[in-house]
Parts: C-alpha cells; structure tokens; sequence
C-alpha cells in the first residue's frame, strides 16, 4: 500500500513519461527523410546502377544500411552494394578501381575509389545545391550479402513493433551523433552498433521482452545448410512477420519514454562491460567464451584487449565484433553519455527541456 508521497511520485512519473513519449514521437517525426530526399535518393541509385552495368551488364544495385531498414534520418549517408549474377566474375579491388574511373568520368560526383580497404568501396559524394541542401554521401560496396541480411533483419525487428523500435532506434541515433559518439573512426560506436544494442536490450534484457528472438524461433518448414548460409555463416531467421504478428504479442506496454529510461539506466549501471559480450542472437554471452577476453596482466593479449574493450556480436558473423573500434577513452566516453543521460532524465525535467538538453552539441 503506497503513502500518499509515494502515490504523489508514481502519479508525477505518469505524467512525466506520457509527456516525454509524446515529446520523442514529436521529435523524431521531425527528423525523418522527406519524401522528396527518398526520391532523390533513389534517382541516384539508378543512375548508378546503369552505369555499373556498363561495366558489369549481369549486375544489381542494392540499398542497406539506413536508407533500407526504416532506421534512417534525414540526410543520412546511402550505403549500395552491387551484387554480380554472372558466374565470372572481377575481384572486388579490381571493380572499385574500375568503377571510380568510370564515375570520374562519367558523374559530377566527388570519388573516391577505396580499393584496399578490408572492405573495398567506392566513396561518393556531391556538394549541397538548391535541390539537395545537404548533398549526398554514398558508399558503393560488392556482394557483401551479409550487409544485406543484416539489413533485412532489423528491418524485420522494426516492423514487428514500429513505433516502439522506431522511435527509439531513431532517437538514440541523432542522441548519438549530437553527443558526439556516433564515430567508429575516432573510437567510439557506429550507428550499427547503437541499433545492436538496443534490439539486444528489447529482446534479451526487458522482462516481458518487447522483441521475440527471430534467430530462435523453429522455421516452418525444413530448410536446407544452402538456403540459410552464406560465406559459412547462418543467416536464417525467422522472417514472416505477418504471421509472427499474427500469432506473436508481445505482453510489455511499457511506453517509448519508460524504455529509453530504462535503456540508459541499464548501459550506464548494468551491462557488465568487462565481462560480457551482447549478442541479439544469443543474449548475455562471456568475453572468455569467445576467446574475447581483455586479460590485464598478459601483454599478450594487448591486441585482443583493446579490439574488445566493449564487445557486441554481430548476428551473423558470430566471429565478429560489432564494436572493436571502440577505444578505452571511447568507452569512457560511451558509458558516460549513458549516465550523463540518465541523471538528466531522473531529474524529470518538462519533457521538451529534457529532450533538448539529452541532444545538446
Ligand atoms: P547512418 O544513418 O548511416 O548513421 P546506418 O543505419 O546506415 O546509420 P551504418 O552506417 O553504421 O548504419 O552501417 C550501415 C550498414 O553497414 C549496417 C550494416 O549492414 C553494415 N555494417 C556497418 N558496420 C558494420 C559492422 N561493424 N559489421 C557488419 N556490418 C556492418
Ligand atoms: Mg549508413
């Protein structure tokens, strides 16, 4: 039985989180792409891909990223991949080097042909004009499948539940990148790593979870080694949301607000930095059991350690960390967003000075 202080306290947090929900919805709509940018956005697609085919006539041109999983934000950078049907193929290196000749060539865009990169790109970009304010920044990869199932299944996730993932999703990246920690280059995390963690705490952390498992749960039917594999690791999940809709509901009416509460609560107090490795497919696995542990006292390990400060798997390349570019200043920056963020929010400001002093540059 409550007091009447602590009833006066749980009815203040009502109103604070009904507010602050309806402040994030608010928020976050304003950010999205116009649908004149989604336009442009895929002219240019277009445009490449006739081109690429010029080179390669059996290829395909195909959005990930952002721009294709619901998660992107306005001027958000275009992430391609060019996928080659035909049996005979040129090696990637080769590709990009021949496509950004032919772009410098052929386009008014700024090129950069990135042929030996672990991943080899082309880098694209055109200056801001009158139709297109802030330019646009694209990346153009080769068969990386593994990028585009990655893509379809946070896709997915979003769909199952789009105005709880969504919002959050989105807002933790322009969170991110306002607060300066959204840059992989300079040691701290890609927006990929954010989206990461916060499926992870929806489907793995959250009692009742928010999010099924989708790598989990039984296929319907049987499915074959070939089908599911790519490149040795196993892409399959469960993707028929429709009927995962159907059948599945999620029994957490938690609102957007007590989430994000919750989330910064739980990376600034809880997740267990130095042991543990966030897995969407797998939950809270060991650093150890990975052969990512950071042991202090062998000098040995000083690589390992500071690849795996903080460590995130990725879905399907379960060998891979998400966040080996995270730097131990990067973390210390991290996990003190994370605070930084969730004192402001204990403090349950009006729900509009909270947001804007969470996103203050
Ligand atoms: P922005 O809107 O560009 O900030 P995004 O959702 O496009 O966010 P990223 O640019 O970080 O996310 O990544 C684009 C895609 O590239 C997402 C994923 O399919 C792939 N990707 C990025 N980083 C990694 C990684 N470390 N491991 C595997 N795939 C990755
Ligand atoms: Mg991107």
């Amino acid at each position: 039985v409550q007091n009447p202080g602590q009833r006066r306290h749980a009815s203040k947090h009502r109103f604070f989180v009904v507010d602050l929900s309806q402040a994030l919805f608010d928020f976050v709509i304003q950010l999205l792409p116009t649908a004149e940018e989604m336009a442009v956005k895929e002219d240019v697609r277009k445009l490449l891909e006739r081109l690429i085919r010029t080179i390669e006539p059996d290829s395909r041109l195909l959005s990930f990223g952002s721009t294709a999983n619901g998660f992107s934000l306005r001027n958000s950078d275009m992430d391609l991949c060019c996928l080659i049907d035909s049996g005979e193929r040129l090696s990637a290196s080769d590709l990009v080097t021949m496509l950004g000749d032919l772009l410098e060539r052929e386009t008014k865009f700024h090129v950069k042909p990135l042929p030996h990169a672990r991943i080899p790109i082309v880098k694209l970009s055109l200056d801001p004009s009158p139709g297109l304010p802030s330019g646009i920044a694209c990346d153009i990869g080769f068969e990386n499948r593994l990028a585009l199932e990655n893509t379809r299944l946070l896709m997915c996730y979003a769909m199952i539940d789009p105005t709880r993932v969504r919002t959050l999703v989105l807002f933790l990246k322009v969170w991110s990148k306002r607060r300066k920690i959204n840059s992989p280059y300079q040691g701290t995390l890609s927006s990929y790593g954010y989206v990461l963690l916060v499926i992870y705490f929806l489907v793995h952390v959250k009692n009742p979870p928010v999010l099924p498992n989708l790598q989990q749960m039984p296929p319907l039917r049987p499915i074959s080694q070939e089908d599911t594999h790519i490149g040795g690791h196993n892409t399959w999940f469960f993707d028929d949301i429709e009927l995962l809709c159907q059948r599945w509901q999620s029994s957490n009416t938690e609102s957007v607000a007590e989430l994000l509460i919750d989330f910064f609560r739980y990376y600034s107090r809880d997740f267990s930095y130095n042991t543990g490795v966030a897995s969407i497919r797998a939950g809270l696995l060991k650093k150890e059991s990975k052969g990512w542990q950071n042991d202090l006292s062998n000098s040995k390990f000083n690589d390992a350690r500071e690849r795996n400060r903080f460590c995130i798997e990725d879905p399907f390349e379960t060998d891979f960390n998400v966040a080996r570019c995270v730097t131990k200043e990067g973390l210390y920056q991290i996990r003190g967003e994370f605070m930084r963020a969730s004192r402001i929010l204990a403090m349950r400001p009006r729900a509009i000075m909270a947001l804007s002093q969470l996103c203050e540059e």
